[in-house]
């Protein structure tokens, strides 16, 4: 009897001590290896945000390149600071929210001298609409030099200060890895096979700009939020609160107002890029991602969905995190830009629902918006009514058959405004 008493001690005591070396090697400190297979997209759902760790540690070298943004008002190439490295050491801080006042904003239009009088009209659209309360500053970047006739009529209509910039060549040109003679053969080809500014070089590398770098512009690095607008935009309704306020207040990054499926023939190879990013990189992937609004088939392949960029309002910061950048330096090293026909929404969309919670990305249901050929319009009758919108509710996208704004509530599990049924095709 004792020495079956002695016998289960031994066990117990074997156990006790078996349980403990387990748990000391599954608590341990000692990085393990977390790379997951191409095809188990399961486990790149779980991973945590990285930014969150770095949330509100400032960064002298960020800092050093903020300052060299504040030269004036036309900013001209020469004094660019076009070696942006140290961004990718930057943090993603929490967003600022002030008491009271404006937030630190600005709206951001990329334009040739050509665009003077469609930019126009979307100017007018947003001073008569929104800004004429808040006069929060313009920015202006184009590739070449804005000439003296746009900066004199577009500056009159601006009630905030109107500002410009000149992207420097490194950010508006092939990368030295681009190979000439494929990406000439690839317009060509698209030429013949009629893609839609398929055959254009300078379309590509506006892509690229606004995928990689207009956030990182001097005289963006000043802000912390920004809200894009193209020429010949309208704004269907009074716009009665502050965007980036309420981005803020609700700890949001990324917001969009009409989304869609995007031509396949212009990204065939971006997932396969992506996929590749998120098995470099899971620890940039955000814990409750909206991959399931990107991918139908837990991420083996892309639904084309993508929030579309020319309407966008968001934080500068996250797109200059290390997340943003090494999912666009991913991208970019892959030179879908040049050998396809990337566009930034794609590219945007894929990034916000891979490195964000799908709670940082808003819909804005309130702000009625047209861009060639799609409207976004206020759903609810009594919205419509309250913000004096002029648009046709029939025309509203967000219900009809190739707005992906179905799935993105599906998604989230929110409740479709009342009368969208009225608005399906
Ligand atoms: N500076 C400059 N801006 C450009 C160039 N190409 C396009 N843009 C701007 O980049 C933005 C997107 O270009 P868009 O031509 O509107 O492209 P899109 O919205 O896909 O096509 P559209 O249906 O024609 O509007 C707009 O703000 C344009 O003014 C360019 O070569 N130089
Ligand atoms: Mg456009």
């Amino acid at each position: 009897m004792a020495g079956g008493n002695a016998r289960i001690i031994r066990y117990v005591l074997f156990a006790f001590f078996a349980i403990l070396l387990v748990y000391y090697i599954s608590s341990s400190s000692i990085p393990k290896p977390q790379i997951p297979s191409s095809t188990d997209f399961a486990k790149w759902k779980g991973r945590k945000d990285a930014n969150k760790a770095a949330a509100g540690k400032s960064d002298p070298a960020r800092e050093s390149v903020l300052k060299q943004g504040d030269s004036g008002e036309v900013y001209t190439s020469s004094s660019v600071h076009s070696n942006t490295s140290s961004l990718s050491d930057a943090p993603f801080p929490d967003a600022v929210l002030p008491a009271e006042g404006k937030m630190n904003a600005t709206f951001v239009t990329l334009a040739r001298n050509s665009d003077l009088w469609d930019i126009i009209e979307s100017i007018r659209q947003v001073e008569d609409r929104f800004n004429r309360h808040y006069h929060y500053d313009w920015v202006f970047l184009n590739d070449k030099d804005f000439d003296e006739n746009f900066i004199k009529l577009t500056t009159a209509l601006i009630s905030g200060r109107a500002r410009y910039g000149k992207v420097p060549k490194d950010h508006w040109s092939f990368p030295e890895w681009i190979d000439q003679e494929k990406a000439k053969k690839v317009r060509e080809d698209m030429a013949e096979r009629k893609i839609i500014y398929g055959d254009s070089t300078s379309y590509r590398h506006m892509c690229r700009f606004e995928s990689g770098f207009f956030f990182r512009q001097p005289l963006l690095m000043e802000y912390e939020w920004y809200w894009r607008v193209e020429p010949s935009i309208k704004l269907f309704c009074d716009v009665g609160f502050d965007p980036f306020r309420y981005m803020a207040e609700h700890k949001k990054i990324y917001s969009f107002v009409l989304s869609l499926y995007e031509y396949v023939e212009t990204i065939p190879t971006i997932w396969d890029s992506a996929k590749k990013f998120i098995k470099e990189h899971p620890e940039h992937i955000a814990k409750h991602n909206a991959l399931d609004w990107l991918s139908d088939d837990d991420g083996e392949s892309y639904n084309h969905c993508h929030f579309w960029s020319n309407f966008e309002i968001g934080n500068l910061n996250w797109l200059r995190s290390p997340a943003y950048i090494d999912f666009f330096e991913t991208l970019d090293k892959d030179g879908g830009f040049f050998y396809e026909r990337w566009g930034d929404a794609p590219v945007h969309s894929i990034a916000a629902g891979l490195l964000l919670n799908r709670d940082q990305v808003h819909f804005f249901e309130d702000i009625g918006y047209w861009h060639v050929p799609f409207t976004h319009c206020p759903t609810n009758e009594k919205k419509r009514l309250d913000l004096k919108c002029s648009c046709n509710p029939t025309d509203n996208f967000d219900w009809k058959g190739y707005s992906c704004t179905n799935k993105w509530f599906d998604l989230n599990k929110m409740q479709r405004p009342e009368g969208y049924r009225d608005q399906q095709d």
